[in-house]
């Protein structure tokens, strides 16, 4: 058995403590170090000494995850473990990276003690400092310290770390995500000065009855506290001292207090804020409130570095969420970058912090053998909590602490959660794999569906079989989270308005986190330059599960995915309604009031705006609704009009710059009067074909030509190139052969329209659509009414229902009125706004990472392809068509793996809809709500066109 295979989580650790930078001396160890990779596990030991010659060795950034530096590869597996399921045993082949660096002390460096600090390494790292061994740590996402005083020379040291890839430990760190092994984060040395502060643990409430604030921060000496602001000075810690009039910190109004803690031998900066959690009457509270989460799922990783996100793209990323209105974050599924969190405390969110903990892939070996409920493992459980609640205990983000993700459930969670709770009562713990919710204080779920949230709303959930009454009125009892939901895998995730119906209907239902928040894939290039993103499989693993890795809200550069876009249009904090001049704010915020905003509203007929104002509302309080009346001078006009009434901000919010939406409401006003047609002009047959107006037909009724430009179609399609929320149909549609239907030409005839008809079927099977296409020209129009009768018996829905037509790829141009700017599918829509918007064909698209469906235009009342000249087409739906346009068919689309498997034609292809399905969730939870699925029905639609 080797070293590597133990049980016990580490040797030879200092206790772990609350992570904090004093006054004391620190020096990184951050940098290019010396790097060697081999095969096997206990080789020899001889670079840990002084004098080793490392010069034939690579260079490698620390902190880095090693594969993603050429040596070895990333491997992804959601749930399966990529080595054969055998505790506490692992590969004999198991990738070992000794890491080498020479460092100066500084000259000035105290005597005394220092600590050596890593913030991460995965999964087992083996140290020495000038040839002595320290010890050995487990727990990739957590921090160790050793003692290094005694080891430490003035001058030249010699640090030496050996990390495997595999350990016992891999056991406990199998979540959804790419096995990435390296010294991964911060490499610290801190000097330790006799008498410092050692462990400090901040405890800061808030009583929202009287407003006052309770401070007491625990040292493991004799410590003070000072808060300047507060009129706090000196204040002995282990006592509590009360403060009236503070401002309670909450994830909306982040107020953070700077204070210190000092001995005579060390400052502690600390940032406090004054915040407590309940639990009562069902509900969980923050200073007395309701709060609802509207969270993420944040995975740390980055598309060129792996485990290793930079500071600078942490920010950034954390902004984007409070601009997209996200106010949580699960930690999934390990506790963070300590930075990360000191950003959620100033930027606020709220945060649930989650262990280092997941043995997911013990569920497929029907949970045999799962640590959770093995004695032999209880150490390491345990150890991984106290470090957890030991490093991040201060922020005041953190509400809930998570004993990990997809465990099973056993008793070393009933421990963990035990020490927890003796450590620190002010947080309500939460694991999701507790269904019984037997060791937890929240009860929470993962893609439970509407209809099943709604039932646990109303407490009338199906009881756990393994929960007696007791155990059972306690669930029934709880609060309710979903702490994954709306699985944001490619295009979509749909239905996440409903879902926040819900949880804004019923009181127990406090919210939850979108799975997941980043696209996990691998920054690449093809041979010839071009970007793509790789995921599971493109490595060349043994076993791996594709593109599950590319799940989230924002694509791998973090740019922002039209999912988040629609999320954050559900969730934003003021709901606008209007009706007529009276526009109403409804301000969802749980604790802000709603001041320092704007109504900017604009009056459009057809998109083009005719008028447009600007009032300020009266403050709003949080949960309340308020109202303006606009004074609209509105001109006449024949168009259809709307009333756009937006919500920004007239300040900068620390997270956004003044003029930051904050809601958005529609009403329209006027519907367009009606557009009278000229009285048809019949079809005349000739040599080839038909003549109709402007429109020429081949002898099959298939039109070639509009006005002199070359048209193709349109027939009849019922394709989309399978999104991965497709899930629960695809395999039936494939079945059926959806994606290859024949059409047969049943007639063309002439009754003073040109009429076709057809019948559209996929091969081997007696179900089919018969098709009536009506032609009629009237003037330089040309009309077109399709009518479907599905025969036979259809038994599943239809992924869409319209026509498809090819054009000229120079009519590139594309401008519309309808909904915008970005893509909308019928439930996932509230982003869409009507309006006239224009983007070239390339725009339109959206590039997910694994090709599918996307692009969709909704309730598009007319949209023109022109070309540079402004010669084109124009299309109108009558009254609207779902629409999309690009450089390839839905077939290339569907086989497509990469972005860059696209190749565009000569020619685009316009998809002109009576409607498609929707979304859901179904890659994994879900599928498609009732009122958003395409049943094969019988259909008349009209599309009208015009040669420009
Ligand atoms: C759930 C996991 O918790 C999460 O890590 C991720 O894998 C997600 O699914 C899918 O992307 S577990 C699943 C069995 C519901």
């Amino acid at each position: 058995m080797s070293y590597v295979e133990e049980f016990q989580p580490g040797v030879g650790a200092l206790p772990p403590r609350a992570a904090y930078r004093s006054d004391a001396p620190a020096l990184s160890l951050n940098g290019t170090w010396r790097f060697r990779l081999t095969d096997r596990v206990g080789g020899d030991t001889g670079f840990t000494a002084a004098e080793y010659d490392d010069s034939g060795w690579a260079e490698l950034p620390v902190p880095s995850s090693w594969p993603m530096h050429g040596h070895g590869k990333p491997a992804y597996t959601n749930v399966v473990y990529p080595f054969p399921v055998d505790p506490p045993h692992v590969p004999t082949e198991n990738p070992t990276g000794d890491h080498r660096l020479v460092f100066e002390l500084p000259a000035d460096w105290p005597a005394g003690s220092t600590v050596l600090r890593f913030d991460g390494v995965e999964s087992y790292g083996r140290v020495w400092l000038n040839g002595t061994e320290l010890g050995w740590s487990t727990g990739s996402r957590l921090p160790v310290e050793y003692e290094v005083g005694g080891v430490l020379r003035p001058g030249r040291n010699t640090l030496a770390v050996r990390v495997h890839q595999w350990s016992a430990a891999s056991y406990l760190e199998d979540q959804d995500m790419w096995w990435l092994p390296g010294i991964f984060r911060d490499v610290t040395l801190l000097h330790r000065p006799a008498g410092g502060v050692g462990d400090v643990f901040v405890r800061a409430d808030f009583d929202h009855v009287t407003g006052a604030g309770t401070l007491r921060v625990e040292t493991d000496v004799p410590a003070t506290v000072s808060v300047p602001e507060l009129g706090i000075t000196d204040h002995p810690t282990g006592e509590s001292v009360t403060v009236d009039g503070v401002v309670g910190w909450t994830a909306e109004t982040p107020r953070l207090y700077d204070g210190v803690v000092a001995t005579a031998a060390e400052r502690v900066p600390v940032r406090i804020g004054f915040r407590t959690v309940t639990i009562a009457d069902g509900v969980l509270k923050v200073n007395g409130r309701r709060i609802l989460l509207r969270g993420v799922n944040r995975h740390e990783f980055h598309p060129d570095l792996g485990r290793v996100v930079p500071s600078e793209v942490v920010r950034a990323e954390l902004l984007l969420m409070k601009r997209h209105h996200v106010n949580a974050i699960r930690t999934s599924h390990y506790p963070p970058h300590p930075e990360m969190l000191a950003l959620a405390d100033e930027l606020g969110f709220w945060v649930i912090d989650e262990c280092d903990l997941e043995t997911h892939g013990f569920e497929p070996n029907g949970w045999r053998r799962n640590p959770s409920d093995d004695p032999q493992w209880t150490d390491a459980y345990t150890d991984r909590m106290r470090r957890m609640v030991e490093r991040d205990k201060n922020h005041p983000s953190i509400i809930l602490w998570s004993l990990g993700n997809e465990s099973g459930i056993g008793f070393n969670h009933g421990l963990m959660a035990d020490w927890a709770r003796k450590r620190d009562g002010s947080r309500p713990i939460h694991y999701e794999g507790d269904h019984a919710c037997r060791y937890v204080d929240v009860y929470s779920r993962m893609y439970a569906s509407h209809e099943e949230v709604d039932a646990i709303g109303r407490h009338a959930e199906e009881r756990h079989p393994d929960a007696d009454d007791e155990l059972d009125a306690r669930r029934r009892g709880m609060p309710f989270i979903q702490c994954e939901y709306g699985h944001a895998m490619g295009n979509g995730p749909g239905g996440l308005a409903e879902y926040q119906e819900l949880f804004e209907r019923y009181e127990r239902c406090q919210g939850g986190f979108i799975w997941e928040w980043l696209d996990h894939g691998v920054r690449s290039h093809t041979p010839d330059g071009r970007e793509y993103f790789r995921y599971g499989g493109d490595f060349g693993e043994e076993l791996h599960d594709g593109n599950f890795i590319v799940d989230g809200l924002v694509f791998p550069d973090r740019t922002p995915s039209p999912g988040l876009t629609e999320f954050a249009a559900v969730i934003a904090p003021v709901r606008v309604t209007v009706d007529g001049a009276r526009v109403q704010l409804r301000n969802t915020y749980d604790f802000a009031v709603l001041t320092d905003v704007e109504v900017r509203w604009e009056l459009t007929d057809d998109g083009v705006p005719v008028a447009a104002g600007t009032v300020v509302p009266q403050a709003v309080p949080a949960g309340a609704t308020g109202e303006v009346t606009l004074d609209v001078a509105a001109p006449s006009g024949t168009g259809e009009r709307w009333l756009t009434a937006t919500v920004v901000s007239t300040v900068d919010l620390g997270w956004a710059p003044a003029g930051h939406v904050l809601g958005v409401g529609q009403a329209r006003w006027a519907e367009a009067a009606p557009v009278a047609l000229p009285a048809p002009t019949p079809p005349t047959a000739e040599a080839d074909g038909y003549a109709l107006g402007p429109a020429r037909f081949d002898a099959e009724g298939v039109l070639r030509s509009l006005g002199g430009l070359a048209v193709t179609g349109p027939r009849l399609d019922v394709w989309r190139a399978p999104i991965d929320n497709d899930k629960p149909y695809e395999a039936a549609w494939r079945a059926l052969g959806l994606h290859r239907v024949h059409h047969r030409l049943v007639d063309v005839t002439t009754d003073g329209d040109l009429v076709v008809r057809t019948r559209v079927a996929p091969a081997a099977t007696d179900v089919g659509l018969a098709v009536t296409y009506r032609w009629s020209a009237h003037g330089d129009t040309v009309r077109l009414v399709v009518s479907v009768t599905p025969e036979g018996e259809w038994t599943v829905p239809l992924p869409r229902l319209g026509l498809r037509l090819a054009v000229p790829s120079t009519v590139d141009n594309v401008t519309w009125f309808g909904g915008g700017p970005g893509e909308a599918y019928p439930d996932s829509r509230r982003a869409a706004l009507v309006g006239r918007y224009s983007a070239g064909v390339d725009a339109l698209q959206t590039p997910y990472v694994f090709p599918q469906e996307n692009g969709n235009r909704t309730a598009v009342r007319w949209a023109t392809l022109l070309d540079a000249d402004g010669h084109g087409l124009r299309i109108d739906g009558a009254p609207t068509v779902e629409f999309t346009v690009r450089r390839w068919t839905s077939e290339e689309l569907d086989a497509a793996r990469h972005t860059t498997d696209l190749v565009p034609e000569e020619v685009l292809h316009v998809n002109v809809d009576h409607a498609q399905h929707g979304l859901g969730s179904g890659s994994c939870g879900p599928a498609v709500l009732p009122q958003y699925e395409l049943h094969a029905a019988p259909t008349t639609f009209e599309v009208r066109f015009r040669a420009l």
